[in-house]
């Protein structure tokens, strides 16, 4: 009997991911295939021994006391007349799946607003002048953000209006700011961002952010044990919440950074693997903050590190970059994308990663297994995410010494170099990119340097060249192939002349394929977007950033509001949202915010009310009549793509410009009678 039991534990051996169904990519390809020689585990095969659980991705597992987990699957029968199924206290599967949503965007929105929050502080250190290594950079975007703080910029003196010195609006500003993540009454300033008729929505329904923390807590509490245990009222906290992520910590987040790094504007780069080179000192910064990348890209560049890095001999440093803080590197330096999400593990897989430097968010612990079969070294830098593993080197960055620090790090990965033990292999593949479309500069290249506008967007959108706007945005998922349904989605979308902003691992994986490129609209769009296109000379997928520069998204929406032509709300134009590949917390809070912004948002790959569907039903149907945006899911991509069509097409219809499109191919004499 045992030596039965042994003979089916030898045959239980572990399954290896097949490279071609994992990842889309074939510079991934390459690299699941290079570990599988090497004997390294990775994510793509711990995806094929370990299943999900099947009451967990339907949302209804309870585990929020010790008399649980409370598993309510839904019956293979499907739900027909009373739902009978109840948690030992009697929650039903729609309070449970809705607590368990609602802590995702508690999750979520922590995550944008405390990395928001961090920023604040170095802003609020840099204005004070308590630090010698950040200064103000962008003052334009500096009194912007004064005025919707409500902070002076200007003072009046013996009758004349002057301008205020810009280092006491910068404190004050920074002072404001730091106050909206838990100023005792009130409510957030940046709702006030929003078009007119949204902010009015949001105070008819009660859900407009006191401030950012608040929120949160509030969530953790109404999902307690024996509190709120009403569906609708546990997701009005949700949104208020969501609402304080969008437009409260990702919003401020963005703006801040912009202050003090730099408005992006368009930069052209590299994006995939083979951005990284062999005979360089490979340094990989990797995760959200750019407080401390920006450092390690200043000491980089410094021509005593690239003669430090020549004297161990490489010939120079190659930084590049993984998830968010990759994008943000992209968008203010053109600095190369290195990978997203499921690429992380394959970037050390290369032999040729001399440090692999991570802050917050997104980072596998598996990282820290994959280096110890190399030579890489892996530094954490925040003192909120370290890593068990023994192999792992702690720098703890600050601030009050970040030029230190940097150079440190840097130091290190040029010493490891010469460490470098396994057969150096970098794939091929690299795709050009053009990265850096902000609000700012969108409207610079829609309009041009005196009259920046989106209107120029707008009268696209009216006379049907542009279909319509889609945000499309968020992670990677090891339950979906590699990038298959980012692109999918994007190539989609583009071909049926709908123009794509992105953020995220999206824009990652659209910049792999090579579709964050003016040239490529006239090989995957429709005839209608790749004129607009090709006459502006933009990409039809424009980077906006990382995932708290999805406010950037919020934010171009209001202003094609503005421009005029197509209704009082985000709700009312033709845009839509999408994460194909979503996995983290963010990627729902982001959603919902998109969602109680007014915009139809559809997920892929799963979702995670399923095992509810009263609940679900209130969040896909339900929700467009109270916020006149809701969520949808298609695993499918082309479907995917195909639903957010759809309601374009219907808000056209609604805007009564669905005949300009009927009659895009019309001649001269036609497309004047319609534009006048
Ligand atoms: Fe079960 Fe209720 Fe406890 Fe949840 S809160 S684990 S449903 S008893
Ligand atoms: S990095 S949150 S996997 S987009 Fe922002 Fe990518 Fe999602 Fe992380």
């Amino acid at each position: 009997m045992a030596e039965v039991k042994e003979e089916k534990k030898v045959k239980k051996a572990k399954k290896l991911a097949d490279p071609v169904a994992a990842s889309y990519d074939v510079a991934s390809q390459e690299m699941i295939l290079r570990a599988h020689d090497l004997g390294v585990e990775t994510i793509f095969d711990r995806a094929e021994n370990m299943k999900p659980c099947n009451i967990g991705v339907q949302g209804t597992c309870c585990k929020n006391c010790g008399m649980g987990p409370c598993r309510l699957p839904l019956p293979k029968a499907g739900i027909e007349g009373e739902d009978e199924r109840k948690g030992l206290c009697g929650a039903t599967a729609n309070t449970i799946a809705a607590r368990n949503f609602i802590r995702m965007i508690a999750g979520g929105a922590a995550a944008h607003s405390d990395h928001g929050r961090g920023v604040a502080e170095v802003f609020l250190a840099a204005a004070r002048k308590e630090t010698d290594d950040y200064h103000i950079k962008d003052i334009d975007k500096l009194l912007a953000v004064a005025a919707d703080l409500g902070v002076d910029t200007t003072v009046e003196e013996d009758g004349e209006i002057l301008d205020r010195d810009i280092d006491e609006i910068a404190v004050e500003t920074a002072e404001v700011a730091l106050n909206e993540w838990g100023k005792p009454e009130g409510e957030l300033l940046y709702v006030k961002k929003a078009p007119a008729a949204r902010y009015e929505l949001w105070k008819k329904l009660g859900v407009i952010p006191r401030n950012i923390d608040r929120e949160i807590v509030e969530i953790m509490h109404r999902t307690h044990i024996g509190v709120d245990q009403n569906y609708k009222n546990l997701m009005k906290q949700g949104s208020r919440a969501a609402i304080a992520d969008g437009w409260g910590g990702s919003m401020l987040a963005t703006d801040l950074q912009d202050i003090l790094f730099g408005t992006p504007y368009p930069v052209a780069a590299e994006a995939n693997l083979g951005v990284m080179k062999e005979d360089m000192v490979n340094l990989i910064i990797h995760g959200h903050e750019p407080i401390l990348s920006e450092m390690i890209v200043s000491v980089s560049e410094t021509q005593e590190m690239i003669d430090y890095a020549k004297s161990k001999g490489a010939n120079g440093i190659q930084l590049s970059g993984i998830c968010c803080t990759a994008n943000e590197l992209l968008q203010r330096h053109g600095i190369p994308l290195c990978g997203n999400f499921l690429q992380q593990e394959l970037a050390i897989i290369t032999g040729a990663c001399d440090a692999m430097v991570v802050d917050i968010q997104c980072i596998m612990q598996n990282i820290a297994n994959v280096a110890k079969c190399f030579h890489t070294k892996v530094i954490t830098t925040h003192p909120i995410a370290r890593m068990e593993q023994d192999n792992v080197i702690h720098v703890e960055f600050s601030e009050h010494h970040a030029r230190e620090d940097a150079e440190k790090i840097v130091r290190m990965a040029i010493d490891n170099f010469e460490n470098r033990k396994a057969e150096v292999m970098i794939p091929k593949h690299k795709s050009l990119v053009v990265a850096g479309f902000g609000v700012e500069s969108t409207a610079y290249e829609l309009g041009g340097t005196f009259r920046k506008t989106f209107f120029t967007l707008n009268s696209n959108i009216i006379n049907g060249r542009v279909r319509g706007v889609a945000g499309v945005v968020g992670c990677n998922n090891a339950r979906c192939r590699h990038n298959e349904g980012h692109i999918q989605v994007v190539k989609e979308l583009i071909k049926n002349d709908v123009l794509v902003l992105t953020t995220g691992c999206n824009a990652i994986a659209c910049a792999t394929e090579g579709l964050l490129t003016p040239e490529s609209a006239k090989v995957y769009c429709g005839d209608g977007l790749a004129e607009v296109c090709e006459t502006v000379g933009i990409p039809p997928v424009l980077h906006l950033g990382s995932c708290v520069d999805n406010s950037r998204i919020l934010l171009a929406a209001t202003e094609v509001v503005k421009a005029g032509g197509l209704g009082n709300d985000i709700s009312e134009w033709p845009v839509a949202g999408s994460a194909p590949e979503w996995m983290s917390e963010k990627a729902i809070s982001i959603g919902h915010y998109f969602v109680v912004s007014g915009v139809y948002t559809v997920f892929g790959v799963t979702f995670p009310t399923s095992g509810a569907p009263e609940f679900q039903k209130y969040l896909f149907e339900d929700f467009e009549k109270i916020y006149g945006g809701m969520w949808g899911f298609e695993a499918d991509p082309v479907k995917h793509a195909q639903l957010m069509i759809a309601h374009i097409d219907k808000k056209r219809k609604e805007l009564g410009i669905d005949k300009a499109r009927e009659r895009v191919l019309m001649d001269m004499a036609d497309r004047q009678a319609l534009e006048a």
